[in-house]
């Protein structure tokens, strides 16, 4: 897919709300969406994957589908959403019994995929003995308003003052990258790490903000404002504590961003005072950095070497990664916690909690209560 440019001149006087990477999260999208009041009087816009690894990509798609002839809406292009989409254009069976074959791993990983609940909704349930081959021209029948919605997504769209495309761009000539191949800038991976500077804000999704944290995990949108970046993704579905971001600026002239947050993990009230460790001092262990050494296995918590220093870890989130010993993502930061905090509980162990609090992970050795579970 070639590389389109989506020119907008937003209103002076209007708020602008921009998120990304929904991945298949219908429920949190309409929560965080609900969360920042938004109406018909704002503009929302989508910087792309909106589809897979979680349990509700069709939906999603409808969703932003039905909000697009709602309200003022721009959605763009994510790497996910193309890949998804040359499976569903291509004439090829070959390519039809790959995406079956993908689906079936990914109801595994994330609950769902795209392809059952389009297999599940022409009353076809997508099972091993499915005959994709004679199913796949009724799908692509069926979905094609769906497929066509995907296939016009820009893969920029650029404003007076914002720049938004899903990975990143390697320069603000736009001009020179109209027609170029989009997957680049689709999935221009670790996009902060390359160093680059802007006039206008670049605003991107794809790498989730949190692979940028060195010490201890920050979930909330990394924002630059003298490079002019900002990194939105929350790791939604991706990362068990992860979430779905949602900024918002009054209007289109300003950068006075606020934060929407939409998390599916249990929410539990602290009753106790805890002082935090030296954040400086805290380590991470994440997803693209995450080899260790184990030095003595408990039953709750074993004892790692990370990078040379020890380091306690979750016993079950030490794992074999292709014969490497690794651990998932996860901090030996405490945090700081007052009687009346609001966290989310992501692991509960004998001697302490594995929390968030604010967009951040770390520790909890306090007691707690849990909150009660409101439907939204
Ligand atoms: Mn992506």
């Amino acid at each position: 897919m070639k590389t389109t440019v989506q020119r907008l001149a937003l209103p002076e006087n209007k708020r602008i709300l921009m998120t990304s990477d929904i991945h298949g999260h219908a429920d949190g999208l309409r929560a965080v969406l609900k969360k920042a009041g938004f109406s018909q009087e704002d503009i929302l816009i989508i910087v792309g994957d909106l589809v897979e690894k979680g349990p509700q990509s069709l939906k999603t798609l409808r969703l932003v589908m039905d909000l697009c002839r709602t309200h003022t809406v721009y959605p763009l292009m994510g790497n996910v959403d193309l890949w998804r989409l040359e499976f569903l254009q291509s004439g090829n069976p070959e390519r039809w019994r790959e995406m079956a074959e993908y689906s079936f791993h990914a109801v595994e990983w994330w609950g769902g995929s795209l392809l059952h609940e389009m297999c599940a909704e022409v009353g076809r349930p997508l099972t091993r003995d499915t005959d994709i081959i004679s199913l796949f021209p009724l799908i692509q029948r069926h979905f094609a308003p769906e497929i066509a919605f995907i296939a016009q997504l820009p893969t920029i769209l650029e404003t007076q003052r914002m720049i938004f495309v899903h990975g990143g761009i390697p320069h603000e000539d736009l001009a020179a990258l109209q027609g170029t191949d989009a997957y680049p800038l689709l999935k221009f991976d670790d996009f902060y790490s390359a160093g680059l500077s802007f006039r206008k804000w670049i605003v991107v999704g794809h790498w989730p903000a949190v692979l940028y944290s060195r010490t201890y995990p920050v979930f909330s949108p990394l924002i630059d404002r003298e490079r002019r970046i900002v990194s939105l993704d929350g790791a939604c579905g991706v990362k068990r504590e992860g979430q779905l971001n949602l900024l918002s600026i009054p209007s289109c002239e300003s950068t006075d961003f606020t934060l929407y947050t939409w998390d599916h993990l249990p929410r539990i009230t602290a009753l106790d005072a805890q002082q935090p460790s030296s954040g400086e001092k805290a380590r991470y262990i994440r997803w693209n950095d995450h080899a260790v050494q184990l030095l003595q296995k408990g039953e709750e918590m074993s004892q790692v070497l990370y990078h040379g220093q020890p380091m306690d870890v979750p016993t079950q989130y030490i794992f074999d990664h292709d014969g490497v010993l690794s651990c998932s993502d996860t901090t030996d930061y405490a945090l700081e916690a007052a009687p009346g905090d609001e966290m989310y509980l992501i692991l509960q162990l004998k001697n302490g909690c594995y929390v968030k609090k604010n967009s951040v992970s770390g520790w909890y050795y306090g007691r707690y209560e849990m909150n009660e579970v409101k439907k939204s």
